[in-house]
């Protein structure tokens, strides 16, 4: 398999997932977004709504309102668990990350044609020795990455569906964002657009609970 480094700590995997698993990976998320239904998060404080549309698997979900960004176990609408992380997610990680326990938040973004994603660092975990994997799929995007200051240099990379994109060690900080959507790139959903799913360790792992610690 291709395995770019577009900057240290950041790598990309084109055509990771191939087009069966991206196929069921779909059906999946259907059954996710059942259980837990998109929700349309809002700026903290502005309360301004997000042009993506969110929702969350595993033990954790990462939301964001009025109050401020955070990760809970609960659906800030329905107030159920998330549903658990589909098998091709968890594959996903162990194959990529190179992280010796499981993720335990994917969150999941729906984008239209028009969507995107203002340039950002992931930093509401406790644990940046992990790192964040994410996957694409639907129509190609272009990212655009920097340094871990606002207002640097960046770079710009298009996401293909089944695409693969790890930020670990000096990049596990650095900004990022979706510039916009090629509409109509990829055949994968029936209603054109694009999904992303990011995974991620939240909590510091018990270090106690850690073979290779244990006595
Ligand atoms: C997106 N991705 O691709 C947004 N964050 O729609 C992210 O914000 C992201 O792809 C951290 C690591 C990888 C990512
Ligand atoms: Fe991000």
């Amino acid at each position: 398999m291709t395995r770019l480094v577009v900057a240290p700590g950041v790598v990309h995997w084109p055509g990771y997932l191939p087009p069966a698993a991206q196929t069921a990976l779909v059906a999946d998320l259907r059954e996710v977004a059942r259980i837990a239904p998109f929700f349309q998060p809002r700026m903290p404080k502005t309360g301004k709504p997000f042009s993506v549309r969110m929702t969350n698997c595993g033990d954790l979900g990462w939301v964001s309102d009025e109050t401020g960004y955070r990760y809970q176990p609960l659906h800030p609408a329905t107030g159920a668990p998330w549903p658990p992380m589909p098998a091709i997610l968890k594959q996903a990680w162990r194959d990529l990350a190179g992280y010796p326990h499981p993720p335990e938040a994917c969150l999941v973004n729906f984008y239209q044609a028009d969507a995107k994603m203002g340039l950002h660092q992931d930093r509401d975990e406790q644990d940046f020795d992990a790192p964040v994997v994410s996957l694409s799929l639907g129509d190609t995007a272009v990212f655009r990455i920097g340094g871990t200051q606002r207002g640097g240099k960046t770079v710009s990379l298009k996401l293909a569906s089944g695409d693969a994109l790890l930020f670990g060690g000096e990049a596990r900080l650095a900004y990022h964002g979706i510039d916009r959507i090629l509409a109509g790139s990829s055949a994968l959903l029936p209603q054109s657009g694009r999904i992303n799913l990011t995974l991620r360790r939240v909590t510091k792992p018990d270090a106690c609970a850690s073979s290779s610690l244990r006595a």
